[in-house]
């Protein structure tokens, strides 16, 4: 059967729990894994997927990831059912506001619902790092005739007010929904995990609209898919989990576990960059039937030489990106975006470096994230003396030092006059 899916992507959360690294740009933004950007994960899972008629609805500080989105990701052209276009908050609410929940958001855009005519709408966060074959959710969805499935997957129960936990019956359909609820209860037989909304849900077009519209009037709701609509849908109408578990990518080994990682603070992001380096990461990139999509640069395959006095620049257990240069500096256990100068004499450990940073001679850098074009002066330390990093730079509870970006040089027309 062919099915007419329409996509939306929420790119409009703020991420306040990442700053500094959202202090200019929005979440999905966020630079990931040397090359990639967050929002790169989930469109890259709808386009492998074979949907591509795909609208982002961006808010927040949207400029870097309308940059990304123009420099990677717009296609357009002959074929009207592949597009992929940012749409700023349309301003129909009464009241005329930004988007309010996530609800809302889709909401203002009910006319691109209504004049495409989809059978089933795929809503998506654009938060979080995965890898997920969407067509095998909306089979899962057609299977049960459901008119709306939430992806689902485990959580230690101590981040139940973290996240939409789902309880469900033993089909799979879904008795209830606690958003954010501390006291939320855990899965059956395994009493130390609750079953987590991934903020992931294919709709049935015609039963969405009505619920939209329904919410749309009311006074009491934020306007929250989670907290709002979710609840109400289930004591109506027909809501499935689709077990994340069982979701298998094609290309990936038999019996591959899944990936999913909700970076919610910088910890969490560190961690999962990480992930990354190992030697069979648990987030695999590599395999060709599933690429990981972003934009590509013109840049020259990354150096590593000799400095004068015979030091070789190099890297262990660690991701290098295009266009970097290591004369003599030494990296370690960490992820290096494109465009970075490592000079001689400098230890680079445990860090994310991104683009086009410069680390001049000498310089000690461990556990430590470095924003979009840092400079460091020759001999600087951190990550070694946490009291001192305090003074500079914003430094977690688990002590990795994040250093702010600079914003980088927009080239602008000359002419000749
Ligand atoms: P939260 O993580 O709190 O809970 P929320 O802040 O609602 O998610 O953001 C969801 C997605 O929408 C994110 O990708 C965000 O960037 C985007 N977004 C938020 N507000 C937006 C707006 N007004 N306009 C456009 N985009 C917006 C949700 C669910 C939980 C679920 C978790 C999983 O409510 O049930 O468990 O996601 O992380």
């Amino acid at each position: 059967m062919q099915l007419r899916v329409l996509s939306f992507v929420l790119a409009g959360g703020k991420g306040t729990r990442l700053y500094p690294l959202t202090k200019e740009r929005a979440k999905p933004a966020v630079p990931f894994g040397g090359q990639y950007r967050i929002i790169d994960f989930v469109l890259s899972n709808l386009v492998n997927s074979g949907i591509h008629s795909i609208y982002v609805l961006i808010q927040f500080k949207s400029q870097s990831l309308l940059q990304h989105l123009r420099d990677g990701w717009e296609f357009s052209g002959i074929l009207k059912d592949r597009y992929i276009i940012p749409v700023p908050a349309q301003m129909r609410s009464p009241g005329e506001t930004w988007y309010r929940g996530t609800a809302d958001a889709i909401f203002q855009n009910v006319n691109l619902i209504e004049q495409s005519d989809p059978h089933v709408v795929a809503v998506f966060g654009a938060d979080h790092i995965y890898r997920m074959n969407i067509r095998e959710m909306i089979e899962f969805h057609e299977q049960k005739r459901a008119q709306a499935t939430v992806a689902a997957i485990p959580v230690p129960k101590e981040f139940a007010s973290e996240f939409g936990v789902i309880e469900v019956a033993g089909d799979g359909r879904v008795i209830a929904f606690h958003e954010k609820n501390p006291d939320a209860p855990t899965m059956p037989g395994n009493p130390d995990m609750v079953l987590a909304s991934m903020g992931n849900y294919i709709f049935s077009t015609g039963p969405l609209l009505k619920f939209l519209y329904e919410d749309s009037k009311m006074e009491k709701t934020s306007h929250d898919f989670g907290r709002d609509i979710l609840p109400r849908w289930v004591s109506r109408g027909d809501v499935f989990a689709y077990d994340f578990q069982t979701n298998r990518i094609p290309g990936d080994p038999i019996g591959a576990p899944v990936y999913w990682r909700d970076v919610g603070n910088i910890d969490a992001y560190y961690e999962a960059t990480m992930d990354l380096r190992m030697v069979t990461p648990a987030l695999n990139l590599y395999n060709r039937q599933w690429p990981l999509r972003t934009a590509s640069y013109d840049d020259p395959p990354p150096k590593f030489t000799f400095d004068e006095e015979g030091r070789r620049g190099s890297a262990v257990d660690s991701i290098v990106s295009a266009g970097s240069i290591f004369s003599g500096g030494m990296v370690r256990n960490s992820i290096i975006g494109r465009g970075v100068r490592i000079h001689t004499g400098s230890t680079v450990e445990d860090s994310i470096v991104f683009d086009n940073c410069d680390i001049g001679r000498r310089c000690k850098v461990r556990k430590a994230i470095l924003d979009k074009n840092v400079h460091l002066a020759e001999d600087t330390v951190i990550g070694y003396d946490l009291e001192a990093d305090k003074q500079k730079y914003h430094v977690t509870e688990s002590g990795i030092v994040v250093v702010e970006g600079r914003r980088s040089r927009v080239q602008v027309s000359s002419i000749e006059v």
